[in-house]
């Protein structure tokens, strides 16, 4: 049995879902979501969305359907009730709740992964244990278009809230199809979404163009923090809790200022915005200008909990004070972009 057919049979069986956001959740993690529940509820289930961090404007999508109404904010895996626990837009347990959880829950009836990054220890735990089914296609842009996969072949019917969403999947995760993960396929999903009713305009006036104060005014701490390396190429920012705290952070588009402000700067190869999180932990982002690194390489290089796309990758650092995270990560910065040959001379193709 392929895994489409493997996951419904699971969905058929059951009556309790539970769907968490990942941590950090952003634009295809909360649409992934709420197209599942969509399809759920559409098969009479039970459905809760729940999710164990703060949820950002990165993930605001209210102009499509309410979603504060919807998911339990700072939740963790709730095992109160037996639920089938469905993990979506990422591979690894880590990224979806920060207690740890022993998917050995009695409570945890069976556990499906569907995802588009490369398979990791949730897939690992449902092949030892038999507990559930995974589908995994690491070569689509967003998880949405793994979603767009699996509901044709239960003939879902795909209205036009669920192809909105499925869209915003694909807008979210390629920044407005701008990042270098394009794909024939992401395009072809596209055609099929707006037939369905989907239209792309509306993501650009609801998501792009509409940037709040509070990240205008926190961009401005971002470039008066701005360092560059002009010899290997990449810029980067440190943010100490101490200017977050000033924030309500869940009103700031940290996209708008990764994606448009920070990555665009010419002459660099990729952008990192490092923070400090309220417990000390350090987490930092890296998206890349240049389609010729493998930032998900670097990320891994960083912390052990780091990893991602090429174009688009994160680590979680603990155990270092800010500045030694620093120092860290422009270190292992360097030694990526030397060990690429990417430093001087030959002239890289892609700096002017
Ligand atoms: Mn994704």
């Amino acid at each position: 049995m392929d895994s489409a057919s493997s996951i419904y049979k699971i969905i058929q069986q059951y009556d309790n879902f539970v769907l968490p956001l990942h941590v950090s959740p952003d634009g295809d993690s909360v649409a992934s979501t709420l197209a599942m529940r969509e399809a759920l509820l559409s098969l009479g289930k039970r459905v809760r969305v729940t999710c164990d961090d703060k949820l950002g404007i990165e993930a605001d999508i209210d102009f499509i359907l309410s979603p504060d109404s919807i998911i339990q904010k700072e939740t963790p895996l709730p095992l109160d009730i037996p639920s089938v626990y469905i993990f979506m837009d990422g591979s690894e347990l880590y990224r979806f709740t920060q207690t740890s959880i022993d998917l050995n829950h009695p409570h945890i009836q069976r556990v499906i992964n569907i995802d588009h990054h490369p398979k990791g220890d949730i897939a690992d735990f449902i092949d030892k244990s038999g507990k559930g089914a995974w589908v995994n296609q690491d070569g689509l842009t967003a998880n949405t278009q793994v979603l767009l996969n699996l509901f044709k072949s239960w003939d879902i019917t795909i209205t036009d809230r669920i192809a909105k969403l499925l869209m915003y999947g694909i807008y979210s995760d390629t920044e407005g199809l701008q990042n270098s993960d394009l794909q024939t396929q992401t395009f072809t999903d596209l055609a099929t979404l707006t037939e369905l009713g989907a239209d792309w305009h509306e993501f650009v006036v609801n998501v792009t163009w509409n940037v709040s104060l509070d990240t205008m005014m926190l961009l401005k701490e971002y470039l008066s923090r701005l360092n560059l390396d002009e010899e290997y190429g990449f810029a980067w920012v440190v943010l100490p809790y101490w200017i977050l705290a000033q924030y309500d952070e869940s009103n700031i588009d940290f996209d708008y200022i990764k994606h448009r402000c920070l990555r665009v700067i010419k002459g660099i190869r990729f952008a990192a915005d490092i923070k400090e999180k309220e417990d000390g932990r350090i987490t930092v982002s890296l998206r890349a200008r240049t389609p010729d690194i493998d930032l998900g390489e670097l990320a891994k290089k960083i912390s052990a909990k780091g990893g991602g796309h090429p174009g688009a990758a994160g680590a979680i650092i603990e155990g270092m004070t800010l500045v030694e995270a620093e120092d860290h990560i422009v270190d292992a910065s360097r030694e990526y972009l030397s060990r690429k040959g990417f430093v001087k001379n030959p002239q890289p193709k892609y700096l002017v």
